[in-house]
């Protein structure tokens, strides 16, 4: 019997899913992406190409989660992490494998402060071998500082240098649909199971 339970234990470890988690200040665009990912999978699977207009999306009180089905058959759990959560973001660092940073890179006022909160991010010890992935979303918007002069303010240099953990920078808009391929591409490459 004690034996059984053990078993159902190790099969339902076995099954689950990589999860990524999905992090960045409130109004960068998580949910949108979130939403765009499932969205993109589906028309692929049925054949069709055409994303349509953005959906609506609401301020996440508490988390999203989503379960992706990637090519090859992996699967990964994307949960993402209200803004407003900052301060109990590392009780869900342990048991995930990938990280997804997003910053709204129209808004040049808030890019600071997501250099300080990716650093935090990056220095906490479960996260310490995961693959991070920083998007630079809201491309589409007009702002009056180039890509280049963002990254610079947002310190980009630095953090890769400083950092532990393998990390790619990818620019999207989560509204036009422009970058989300190599979104999924790159989870593709970070799943394993
Ligand atoms: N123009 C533009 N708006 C975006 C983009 N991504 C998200 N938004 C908008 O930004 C707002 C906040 O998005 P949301 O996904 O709820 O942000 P979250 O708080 O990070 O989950 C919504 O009105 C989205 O439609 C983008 O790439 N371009
Ligand atoms: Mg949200």
């Amino acid at each position: 019997m004690r034996l059984r339970g053990y078993v159902c234990y190790i099969k339902r470890e076995m099954s689950r899913n990589d999860i990524c988690l999905l992090l960045g200040a409130t109004g960068v665009g998580k949910t949108l992406l979130l939403k765009r990912l499932h969205n993109i999978l589906y028309l692929s699977l049925h054949g069709l190409n055409e994303l349509g207009t953005p959906p609506s999306t609401l301020p996440t009180v508490g988390t999203n989660l989503i379960d992706l089905t990637l090519r090859r058959r992996k699967k990964v759990t994307v949960r993402e992490l209200g803004g407003c959560m900052g301060p109990i973001w590392p009780s869900y660092f342990s048991d995930c494998s990938s990280v997804i940073f997003v910053v709204d890179s129209s808004n040049t006022a808030q890019v600071s402060s997501s250099c300080i909160q990716v650093l935090s991010v990056l220095s906490a010890e479960p996260l310490r071998s995961a693959s991070v992935l920083i998007l630079f979303n809201k491309r589409d918007m007009p702002c009056i500082m180039s890509l280049v002069e963002i990254k610079s303010l947002f310190r980009l240099e630095d953090i890769i240098a400083s950092a532990t953990q393998p990390i790619t920078t990818l620019e999207l808009s989560a509204c036009t649909g422009e970058g989300l391929q190599e979104v999924l591409g790159w989870l593709e490459s970070v799943t394993v199971s």
